[in-house]
């Protein structure tokens, strides 16, 4: 650690060391700390989070804090998120674009002593295992406190990272303010932020700009900015200059050599382990949208007798074709920033046990006993609590005690089923892909699909209702493609372009791809599937499949399970069916939405699922 606007910068990576200068005469702080990762440096800085009444130390967990947000700040801001591509087409549809120019210029004004009377932490990070082939290095700057500390649990942040970037040379640049500068004598408040906001990423140049939020997906910049949004561009880019010959377009400045090889996926999907009684493991990826189930499944705990669950990741995969022609999935974080509302001992008695200490709580609610509660941690609430807005709270309260999203941030490593490998450089080699989504209506329990074009084809139509992981309405069913709709770094009608070239590589063993919806619901609105442990019946399903042991009956829109294992369950003939089948008018008025989702990305949307588009027509008949 060094402290100072003056002193030299403790690297020898001169582009890094004239960044950082060049970041502080702009925003001209206080101070520049360089984060080393250390523990000295986690205490120091969580003791000062604790002064400036940011974090409150939990009396029952060791070494954990408690946090709220100014109830302004608590989400992900879609509608000021920007992809600033050169140009707009590359942004694409789906995406709110500004021309770089122009947001440089806005950034050159936001951020003109925006860092004033703060500390400027300097953070080397590595998404994936250090050193690892598939990994990537990065380095935030970020006037937050609660920002630095966060990176520590979500990345390899530190000193280790930094020597890295030396040896590498090339690293992302990512700028985050909470957009508060203070006056002389100026008191700060627990949850600094303004009510502007632009979480900026130019794909081009490999840069994040993050102002005004201190809210994970939009000030953990190494997480949704970096690991999904700019690394998508990259693993697009990495295809696009393979089928140039390696010579031209995009193989430009600030991109690492490695960028060179062969395309990639960057995604949002949990990876877990499957071990069935008898047999090989088998590993499996699922992209679901925000709030949509990943960490869930990513914990599960079987129902079934003898099957075994085990977490690699719970929100993000990148993954690359080994030379055994199989795609090899690493978890580019090293913890969990996951939603706490609907965690507890029924639903996920593993994510329980992760958090005993070295855990942060963001917009839950306090107990009397130094503790944290949300609604779900344990099915009676305590008697009274100081609730994520600090009012008194009681059972008779009429608002929720924790935000609907409201977040734990807690090291993998301390999660009781973590897979032994789940820092394997190599990464591990993926059997099967899950998209879903929440669906109250038509979409059933499992659908297999019938090649990798089909699979393709249903994740560019998931569709999801709206959680609180994002502002905005709530319920409100939305296209959701990939689970990538606010993740995608560039134009999504190329991004399914992308997905379909990885399916043609020479010599590719393919996973195969399914759908799912835990989320089905009865005429009274409750859901008709049991979900969580007993997710586990589908995952047996699929993994029976892959191994040729388990039946499937054909529909119009794929293979749904003929044998699914249902013993012991408690669901009524009438149910099953209505989870295991397909309705023909049901399923002709959602063929019906395609066309103008599909029209939305125009040229740009691959021919190919336009012709699964026709076939699953034919089919429907
Ligand atoms: P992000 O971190 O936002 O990407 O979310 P996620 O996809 O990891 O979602 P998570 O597993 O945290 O689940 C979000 C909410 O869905 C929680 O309140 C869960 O209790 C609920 N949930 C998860 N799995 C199931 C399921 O199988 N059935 C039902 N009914 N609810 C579920
Ligand atoms: C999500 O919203 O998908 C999350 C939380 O995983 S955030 O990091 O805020 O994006
Ligand atoms: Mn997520």
């Amino acid at each position: 650690m060094s402290v100072s606007v003056e002193v030299p910068a403790p690297t020898s990576n001169r582009e890094l060391a004239g960044w950082v200068k060049e970041i502080a005469a702009l925003t001209q702080p206080d101070r520049i700390e360089w984060c080393d990762g250390s523990e000295e440096e986690w205490t120091r800085l969580t003791n000062l989070l604790v002064e400036q009444g940011t974090f409150t130390r939990l009396a029952a967990r060791p070494n954990s804090f408690y946090a709220t947000s100014d109830p302004s700040d608590v989400a992900r801001v879609e509608d000021r998120t920007f992809i600033c591509s050169e140009r707009e087409e590359d942004a694409g549809p789906t995406n709110n674009w500004i021309a770089p120019g122009e947001m440089r210029e806005t950034f050159g004004e936001l951020f003109k002593g925006c860092m004033r009377g703060r500390t400027m932490y300097v953070v080397p990070f590595c998404m994936g295992p250090l050193g690892g082939e598939i990994s990537q290095l990065g380095v935030e700057i970020t006037d937050s406190a609660y920002v630095a500390v966060s990176m520590r649990v979500m990345t390899r942040m530190g000193d280790r990272a930094l020597r890295l970037i030396e040896e590498r040379g090339s690293f992302v640049k990512a700028v985050h303010s909470v957009g508060a500068p203070l006056e002389p004598g100026q008191e700060d408040v627990p949850w600094p932020c303004s009510s502007t906001k632009y979480i900026s990423h130019f794909p081009e140049t490999r840069e994040i700009w993050s102002y005004g939020s201190g809210y994970g997906g939009n000030a953990l910049l190494g997480k949704k900015c970096y690991a999904l949004r700019i690394a998508s561009a990259m693993a697009r880019d990495a295809g696009a200059a393979r089928k140039a010959g390696e010579s031209e377009g995009r193989a430009n400045e600030g991109r690492s050599k490695r960028d060179h090889g062969e395309g990639w996926l960057a995604e949002h999907m949990l990876i877990l382990k499957l071990t069935p009684p008898s047999g090989e493991a088998r590993y499996i990826a699922a992209a679901f949208p925000s709030a949509c189930g990943k960490t869930n499944l990513a914990m599960l705990q079987p129902t079934i007798p003898g099957w075994k669950v085990e977490t690699i990741g719970d929100d993000i995969a990148w993954m690359r074709f080994g030379e055994d022609g199989r795609l090899y999935a690493i978890n580019p974080e090293a913890g969990f920033f996951g939603v706490a509302p609907g965690t507890g001992e029924v639903t996920n008695a593993n994510a329980v046990r992760t958090l005993w200490g070295n855990s942060i709580f963001t917009n839950v609610a306090l107990t009397d006993d130094g503790d944290v509660w949300w609604e779900g941690l344990t099915k009676e609430p305590p008697a009274h609590l100081t609730d994520w807005k600090g009012r008194s709270w009681t059972p008779d309260s009429d608002e929720p005690a924790a935000h609907p999203n409201a977040r734990f941030t807690t090291p993998a490593s301390q999660c009781p089923i973590i897979a032994p490998e789940w820092q394997d450089p190599k990464g591990v080699p993926i059997s099967a892909i899950l998209f879903g989504g929440r669906r109250a209506t038509a979409v059933p329990l499992v659908t297999e699909s019938l090649s990798w074009e089909h699979g393709v084809f249903l994740g560019a139509n998931v569709a999801s209702e709206k959680t609180a992981a994002a502002e905005g309405k709530v319920g409100e069913l939305r296209h959701d493609p990939f689970a990538m709709l606010p993740f995608c770094g560039y134009n999504m009608g190329d991004y399914f372009g992308h997905w379909l070239d990885i399916g043609r590589r020479e010599g590719a063993v393919l996973p195969r791809i399914y759908y799912v919806n835990w989320f089905r619901k009865n005429a009274d609105g409750t859901f008709i599937w049991p979900g969580f442990g007993e997710n586990s019946r589908v995952l047996k399903w699929i993994v029976d499949r892959l191994n040729g042991e388990a039946k499937a009956v054909p529909t119009p829109i794929g293979l749904l399970p003929a044998d699914l294992d249902t013993e012991g369950l408690d669901l009524s003939e009438e149910d099953l069916e209505t989870l295991l089948s397909v309705d023909r008018d049901v399923w002709r008025e959602e063929a019906a939405l395609i066309p103008a989702h599909f029209e939305t990305f125009g040229s740009h949307l691959p021919k190919e699922l336009w012709e699964e588009y026709n076939a699953l027509v034919d089919r429907l008949g």
